[in-house]
């Protein structure tokens, strides 16, 4: 800590690395940016000049930085598993943007490098949890206001495409909906089955529109909708069917124009819109938790479940068939 502001290490400066250092640095009372890392050194440069911060082309070598106490992870997938065991191996608290790994096997080095220390130091970015239309859902959902879940239903609409493949989509983007799933249905996800459409007719393994089933372990059933290119703009809907009701997220909250014979409303253009109150809040309780004590948020074990049912996913791609996410069991500081 420096002048009692936790000192923040951003690993990353693409658009969602920026978007985090901006708000740790203007919008989070308690914390500022120490440091800022990326390959690109103009691009972390410029990151750094904003914020007031030291730049880095080397990740571990920010991540060992005594100036910085606390890490958050903003670098292409393939690399959060390995920084996060280095903030693990440096006993520094991290939040990991999703994924957690790209694989299970990573996911689960995490996970034992974090059981390893006997405490909580990793959180990931599944922001949905601070998204107000989301976390309303789960008071509804767990006050028992609609009985006993029965379903879920989520949609996932981009605008634009993300993923160029069906396994990316499902590691990179799906899996916002996976926790999502397990998140609001307090349940572990049973059994997956995958079904997509191509974005490239010579490309069968490309992405352009995906459903996958759920089985719960509880019982209940549901659905992820993933579309990659909506051509409309971004969606994220969530809805619950219980015994006595059924709860669903709002989508559009602009006013409905009635004019020239049409009847139209504004959708949100793109996630970071959609989810900026959820970034800053999700970045503010990470700072508020280590300053007390330890990270609160979606933990370890939860970047790696998801990581358990995308793994069965993937090989529901390639079987054709239904599959069962396999993972350890669940460890008791979880
Ligand atoms: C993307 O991969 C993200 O991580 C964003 O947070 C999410 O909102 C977007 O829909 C995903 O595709």
């Amino acid at each position: 800590m420096k002048n009692d502001l936790l000192q923040v290490g951003v690993v990353g400066t693409g658009m969602i690395g920026a978007l985090h250092a901006r708000n740790i640095s203007r919008a989070t009372p308690g914390a500022a940016v120490a440091a800022v890392m990326d390959i690109d050194e103009a691009r972390a440069q410029a990151v750094a000049a904003d914020c007031g911060a030291r730049a880095y082309t080397d990740a571990l070598a920010l991540i060992a930085d005594p100036a910085v106490d606390a890490v958050l992870i903003a670098s292409p997938d393939a690399f959060h598993a390995e920084q996060t065991i280095a903030c693990i191996d440096a006993g520094k608290p991290v939040l990991c943007e999703k994924p957690m790994a790209t694989t299970v096997a990573d996911g689960e080095r995490v996970l034992r490098a974090e059981l390893a220390t006997g405490r909580r130091l990793v959180q990931i970015g599944f922001m949905r949890v601070y998204d107000r239309k989301h976390a309303d859902l789960f008071d509804i959902v767990t006050r028992g206001d609609i009985g006993k879940a029965l379903s879920f239903r989520g949609q996932h609409i981009n605008p634009w495409r993300e993923s160029s493949t069906i396994e990316g989509a499902i590691v990179n983007s799906l899996i916002h909906d996976i926790h999502s799933a397990r998140w609001l249905m307090d349940s572990e996800i049973s059994q997956v089955f995958v079904q997509w459409t191509p974005s490239e007719p010579d490309q069968p393994r490309s992405a352009r529109y995906a459903i996958v089933q759920l089985a719960f372990a509880d019982g209940a059933i549901g659905a992820l909708e993933w579309n990659g290119d909506s051509g409309y703009g971004y969606e994220i809907v969530v809805e619950i069917t219980g015994e006595t009701g059924t709860a669903r997220t709002v989508s559009h909250t602009s006013p409905v124009l009635r004019q020239g014979g049409r009847v139209s409303q504004g959708v949100t253009p793109d996630w970071p819109q959609r989810f900026a109150q959820a970034y800053q809040d999700e970045v503010q309780i990470w700072v508020d938790a280590i300053r007390e004590s330890e990270p609160t948020g979606p933990s370890a074990w939860d970047g790696y479940m998801s990581l358990v049912v995308a793994d069965a996913c993937i090989r529901s791609v390639e079987s054709g068939l239904p599959a069962t996410p396999v993972g350890i069991e669940r460890p008791d500081m979880y």
